[in-house]
């Protein structure tokens, strides 16, 4: 049994009456929040036929309508912010599902309530004052970089705000600076133990590194066991999306599913008809924010496929735990931590005039990372002999997909008439990874 550590032991072992209460509480005030300040919310209400009033117990939840992703699109950039924007200190930004991307917006306390949950969070990964966390998730607009660190920073931890890219130099300061735990995404980390490697670096003999934090992206059991016997670490499944503000949960260090804050944050876990599943059953992940103030979702459908357990856990937290995340509801891939649609890779494609209607993407796993490729029919039009025309257009479909995605995608350009004719559905993904 590990030495059991809590950032806030009340709350994290609260009897789950009373945490039931906070969110029966905060559920009617939230709702009438929304209804007050934010007229998507107001009229998604009249549309349902539910009035603030109606909702008086957590199971009156069902009475409220869904919000989806694209309510975030279609609300661009900020017109689902229920603040005064001179209160709106942060915006982070992640891909839509096309076009426009998806804007978050954070007031003083939601940067708060984020940095919170982390810290309970890297509490029951066994971490704090002492340890050396080197935080290699992208800094900016991703939630990643910023979320770790300002959670590393409250537990009174020292930060190296590495980001990503640079691998033999991250290796090199890892060992030189001591680090005890690294945050970034599993593939990365292998890719980091394959570098190591060929620097002549073992990182279970040479570094300090005991823990990773380790999520942004799909990632199995196995891959874990082979992390942990590999490196000497314990590796730490870490969850969240940016429309709930970012990286907020992680499983203790009993690894057995991800605590998900119940006084902030309500889970529902839901069947294809929007029905509530049985116990135990898998289903989507909808989640609704009791505490954000600049961006609150209410029954916000993640398209995350997970289950649910709400049994107390042997660390003595009382908080549902999340049991790992098994797949996506939609056709998002998730590309060395950037979230990707095919329907963006389609908009982007057929506003290239030299682009025929027919194409593929294919994902691959090249070493430990994840590589995209866009196989692209070129109009018999377009379709020149000259391998120059070829790689000039090869390299502007190229330019404009990383606009878009913000990740280099290989390109490959065939005939008109060569890629597979569908009857039914296409099917436009070829997934060739096995995570
Ligand atoms: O990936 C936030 C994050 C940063 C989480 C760092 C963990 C660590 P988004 O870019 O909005 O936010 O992507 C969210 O990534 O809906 C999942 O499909 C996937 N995802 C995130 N964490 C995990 C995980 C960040 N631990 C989307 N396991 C989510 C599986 C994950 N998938």
């Amino acid at each position: 049994m590990p030495m059991l550590d809590y950032w806030n032991s009340r709350i994290e072992r609260a009897p789950q009456e009373e945490l039931h209460e906070i969110q029966e509480r905060k559920l009617r005030q939230l709702v009438d929040t929304v209804y007050r300040s934010s007229v998507f919310y107001r009229n998604r209400f009249k549309e349902a036929g539910v009035k603030p009033e109606d909702i008086k117990t957590l199971d009156d939840i069902a009475k409220l309508p869904f919000t989806y992703k694209k309510d975030l699109r279609d609300n661009y950039p900020t017109k689902m912010f229920c603040v005064p924007m001179n209160q709106v200190e942060r915006y982070h930004v992640s891909s839509g599902t096309t076009g426009k991307p998806t804007v978050v917006g954070y007031t003083r306390g939601d940067i708060e309530l984020w940095t919170t949950s982390l810290a309970r969070a890297m509490t029951s990964c066994g971490l704090g004052r002492g340890d050396i966390i080197q935080v290699s998730y992208g800094y900016g607009l991703f939630t990643g970089g910023l979320g770790a660190h300002y959670g590393a920073e409250e537990i009174g931890a020292s930060v190296i705000p590495m980001g990503v890219g640079n691998t033999e130099r991250q290796i090199e300061l890892m060992v030189d600076l001591n680090a005890t735990a690294i945050a970034c995404t599993p593939s990365y980390l292998l890719h980091m133990n394959e570098t190591a490697k060929k620097m002549g670096i073992s990182i279970k003999d040479d570094s300090n590194l005991k823990v990773a934090i380790l999520g942004a992206e799909p990632w199995s059991l196995e891959t874990r066991k082979r992390i942990e016997d590999t490196m000497g670490i314990k590796a730490y499944d870490i969850y969240g999306t940016s429309e709930m503000s970012g990286p907020l949960f992680t499983e203790c260090q009993e690894q057995n599913g991800i605590h998900v804050w119940a006084d902030h944050f309500l889970l529902e876990i839901i069947d294809k008809n929007g029905d509530p599943v049985k116990d135990g059953q898998k289903g989507e992940v909808v989640i609704t924010t009791l505490s954000k103030q600049a961006l609150p979702l209410i029954r916000y459908r993640v398209g995350d496929i997970s289950i649910l357990n709400n049994r107390e856990c042997d660390c003595g937290r009382t908080h549902p735990r999340l049991m790992r995340i098994l797949g996506r509801s939609d056709d998002m891939l998730i590309i060395r931590g950037i979230n990707v649609f095919p329907s963006q890779v389609e908009s982007v494609l057929m506003t290239i005039p030299e682009v025929g209607e027919h194409f593929q993407i294919i994902a691959e796993r090249q070493g430990e990372l994840d590589d995209l490729t866009v196989r692209v029919e070129v109009t018999k039009a377009a379709f020149s002999d000259k391998l120059a025309d070829l790689m000039k257009l090869e390299k502007k479909i190229q330019y404009e997909l990383k606009k878009v995605l913000q990740l280099q995608t290989k390109v490959e350009l065939v005939e008109t008439g060569t890629l597979p004719r569908f009857q039914g559905k296409s099917q436009k993904v070829i997934d060739k990874r096995k995570i």
